[in-house]
């Protein structure tokens, strides 16, 4: 049977990566095979472009930027495809949503930023780490990179609620880590009940269905 492709969205400081590491270990302590993945990965040539302007070490229209975050996530896809097949469940830390509602949120037209996008690999499972910019910022605070700042990330929690439809599983990210940590487990393990001829096969159609 083929792995599960989950995915966990959130504005910044929500606790993503800690839960999606917290996620994978607690799948591989069940006996699961499953890998951390994250966008944007900036290892990659686009990644690096990315992380060099994500640093404001250079300058990119908006546009341009948006579609090396798309192609980030295009360059991935076999890999991702290859993985899940062989029965590995990737818990991936951001995806096209993050893409969408951090293009927009900076004045870019919605529709358009979905589209570069059309067609990438749907997963099975959106978690929503639903974070109030009050408590994100209780957090330490933003750090240095470009999009940390508190009107934007207002936006991009805005658009973010734009994006969400009624598969998405939000998960209150203000409770503690453990709390947060039970709640998607929860939501993975109904995912991972379904029987083998209910898991939908992989289809690249991410907001064509
Ligand atoms: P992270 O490495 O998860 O902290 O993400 C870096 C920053 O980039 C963060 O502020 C969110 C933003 N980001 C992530 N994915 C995208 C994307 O696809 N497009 C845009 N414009 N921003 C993104």
């Amino acid at each position: 049977m083929r792995g599960l492709f989950i995915v966990l969205e959130g504005c910044d400081r929500s606790g993503k990566s800690t839960q999606c590491h917290q996620l994978v270990k607690q799948l591989q302590a069940k006996g699961y095979s499953a890998q951390y993945r994250n966008f944007p990965n900036r290892t990659t040539q686009t990644g690096k472009m990315i992380d060099s302007y994500l640093r404001q070490a250079t300058e990119l229209d908006d546009h341009a930027v948006h579609l090396l975050f798309s192609a980030n996530r295009w360059e991935a896809m076999n890999s991702i495809k290859d993985t899940l097949e062989s029965g590995i469940t990737l818990v991936v830390d951001r995806y096209a949503f993050s893409g969408v509602a951090f293009s927009s949120a900076k004045g870019l037209d919605l529709n358009w930023c979905k589209q570069p996008d059309v067609g990438l690999l749907s997963p099975d499972v959106v978690v929503f780490l639903d974070l109030s910019i009050d408590e994100a910022e209780k957090r330490g605070g933003y750090g240095e990179e470009r999009y940390e700042r508190r009107e934007l990330q207002t936006k991009v929690r805005n658009q973010f609620m734009k994006l969400k439809d009624d598969t998405w599983k939000v998960v209150n990210a203000a409770q503690s880590a453990e709390q947060v940590e039970k709640g998607i487990w929860s939501i993975v393990e109904a995912a991972l009940s379904t029987s083998t001829n209910q898991r939908k096969s992989l289809l690249y159609s991410l907001w064509k269905d």
